[in-house]
């Protein structure tokens, strides 16, 4: 029996109030309108991006359904869609890509001025929503919302790939690998032989060391409070880490002994104003450049003296990596399917959407990297 053009009833983790637990309910999920995709949702992993909305330092209108890391199946297409179509195995994309405005058209940008990170409307393209639960509407998060079995996204905010894609590993590229992987390969553009340091060794910046490695940096350096990620950092590629707090020296000091006066690409993947300066003044200061992955804490300024950059510094940042979204996940995806890289080790747990709060106190006691959850 087709659910084309009908509601869908099914289960969804929904956050009504800030600092409190998801909670497990059924949710009506409306059919697409024109231009919009309905996706079974089939992986989707737990990022500290979602983490932030629990917790209130990235705020969205609430009631909501987050989760925005993940792949899935089309269910159905409503009017005027043709870049996907049913059966097709998509990955959602925090990031959209409209490929009309002044950003899609530029060749470095990827944040389209479509995406609803900068808006915060919580809704899709048309300024509504799809997901009714007990009577009152339930909003979207960054145009994706992936903690439920059936999710509708706009056209522009989903992109297919490749039909023999493992959809419980490739969820991955819907957020943590690729953001971390461009970061490097993309926003930083590590060279071959380089000097690199990663402030952050979950899932996003083991991505990171990942691509500092496949870029041909020769040294990579992890920084992290918790020593328990430097085993899985150095399998991954991290050449040594260390760990701040077994050092009296501030950690930019530390990295200036460590490497005759600074790295030559610096990453902040945590989302800490002290961070954020650390990685900056980490980096060489004739040459050295630093990338800001981690989302900061809303409403919060970095000072810094701008001597720091009058010597030649370069600062910067990005999301998702960098990455077009419709353009280059695909690309992604046959990259892994072709063994240029593994997701195994960003995956430490797998576990069902009904666990998805025991997922969350495993990100945040450190205990997991990646979680997935499977419908
Ligand atoms: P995570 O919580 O798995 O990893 C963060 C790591 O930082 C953990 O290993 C912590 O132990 C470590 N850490 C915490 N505090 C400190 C400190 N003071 N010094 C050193 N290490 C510390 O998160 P994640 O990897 O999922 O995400 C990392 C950040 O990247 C987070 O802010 C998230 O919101 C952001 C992100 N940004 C994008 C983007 O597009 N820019 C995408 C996805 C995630
Ligand atoms: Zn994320």
């Amino acid at each position: 029996m087709t659910t084309a053009g009908k509601v869908i009833k099914c289960k969804a983790a929904v956050l009504w109030e800030v600092n409190k637990p998801f909670s497990i309910e059924e949710v009506e999920v409306a059919p697409p309108k024109a231009k919009e995709v309905r996706i079974k949702i089939v992986a989707t992993g737990i990022c500290r991006s979602d983490d932030h909305v629990v917790v209130g330092t990235l705020p969205q209108r609430l009631p909501i359904i987050l989760g925005h890391e993940a792949a899935g199946i089309v269910e159905s297409i409503g009017e005027g869609v043709t870049s996907v179509k049913p059966g097709d195995k998509v990955i959602p994309l925090f990031t959209p890509q409209c490929k009309e405005c002044k950003v899609c058209k530029h060749p470095n940008g990827n944040t389209c001025i479509k995406n609803d990170l900068t808006a915060g409307r919580c809704t899709l393209q048309d300024g509504t929503t799809r997901f009714t639960c007990r009577g009152k509407p339930i909003h979207h998060f960054a145009a994706t919302s992936t903690f439920t079995e059936y999710t509708v996204t706009d056209e522009i905010s989903v992109v297919k790939i490749d039909s023999s894609s493992p959809l419980e590993k490739v969820c991955l590229m819907g957020c943590g690998f690729t953001t971390g992987y461009g970061s490097a390969v993309k926003v930083a553009k590590v060279t071959p032989g380089s000097t690199c340091v990663v402030f952050g060794l979950g899932g996003v910046g083991l991505s990171v060391v990942i691509g500092c490695k496949s870029a041909g940096a020769s040294r990579i350096i992890g920084v992290d409070i918790n020593k328990d990620k430097f085993a899985k950092a150095k399998e991954v590629g991290a050449t040594e880490c260390i760990n701040p707090l077994d050092y009296k020296k501030p950690i930019h000091d530390v990295l200036a002994e460590m490497t005759d006066d600074g790295v030559d690409f610096s990453f902040e993947v945590i989302g800490r104003i002290d961070t954020i300066t650390a990685a900056l003044l980490s980096c060489n200061k004739a040459y050295g450049v630093c990338v800001i992955v981690g989302v900061p804490p809303n409403a919060q300024n970095v000072s810094i003296n701008p001597m720091l950059l009058l010597n030649g510094r370069t600062w910067k940042g990005a999301v998702f990596g960098g990455f077009k979204g419709r353009d280059d996940v695909p690309k992604l995806v046959s990259d892994f399917i072709n063994k240029k890289f593994k997701l195994d080790p960003l995956i430490t747990h797998v576990s069902s959407l009904d666990k998805i709060n025991e997922g969350f106190e495993m990100l945040r006691s450190g205990k997991s990297i990646r979680t997935i959850l499977t419908m």
